[in-house]
């Protein structure tokens, strides 16, 4: 298994729009392993492939305190919404910065697991965030995006002011 680098906003590749998966194989599931690890390191909860540059169609998520509920989605599908939910979010591809979206309270979604197999899944609360959140991420959409523009503005700023100073820190 290995750490993957994670992409950070404003870079422009976070805004490829991702492929569907053919064919769920080896190099699938051994790219799933490398996203969960990357994702338990952080730590976080929820890893598009698309912020670890890989444009295709495939989501990890572990909403459990103990990081031992792994849940993989390849090419979702959501086939109900309904309500609306306010939520703080986070994203990895964007450290630092919460702020409250709004989004469908409850989801169905369809989609592949690690075997290829399609499932069905009703979500609600944080898990339904987390899905649409990971969701937006393979079209090419970074939460940020639901801001204000000036708010925008400002996190993209203070984001490449903190890329510079890491960047310098390298020399
Ligand atoms: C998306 O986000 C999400 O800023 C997953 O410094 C977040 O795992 C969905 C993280 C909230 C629903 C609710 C963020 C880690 C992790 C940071 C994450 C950070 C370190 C974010
Ligand atoms: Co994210």
């Amino acid at each position: 298994m290995a750490l993957l680098n994670i992409l950070n906003y404003p870079d422009p590749r976070l805004h490829t729009v991702a492929k569907p998966i053919k064919e769920v194989n080896a190099e699938i599931r051994r790219l799933i392993d490398d996203m969960a690890q990357t994702m338990y390191d952080a730590p976080g909860i929820g890893l598009a492939a698309t912020q670890v540059n890989q444009h295709i169609q495939l989501i990890v998520i572990d909403t459990s305190k103990e990081q031992n509920n792994l849940q993989v989605f390849i090419n979702p599908k959501i086939v109900a919404k309904s309500g609306l939910q306010d939520y703080e979010e986070g994203c990895l591809s964007v450290p630092g910065v919460y702020e409250s979206v709004t989004r469908a309270e409850k989801i169905t979604v369809e989609a592949l697991d690690n075997q290829g197999k399609p499932f069905k899944l009703d979500a609600e609360g944080l898990l339904s965030v987390c899905i649409q959140h990971e969701m937006d991420h393979l079209l090419g959409k970074v939460f940020v995006e639901y801001l204000s523009p000036l708010k925008r503005t400002r996190i993209k700023t203070r984001m490449l002011k903190h890329a510079r100073e890491i960047t310098r820190n390298n020399y």
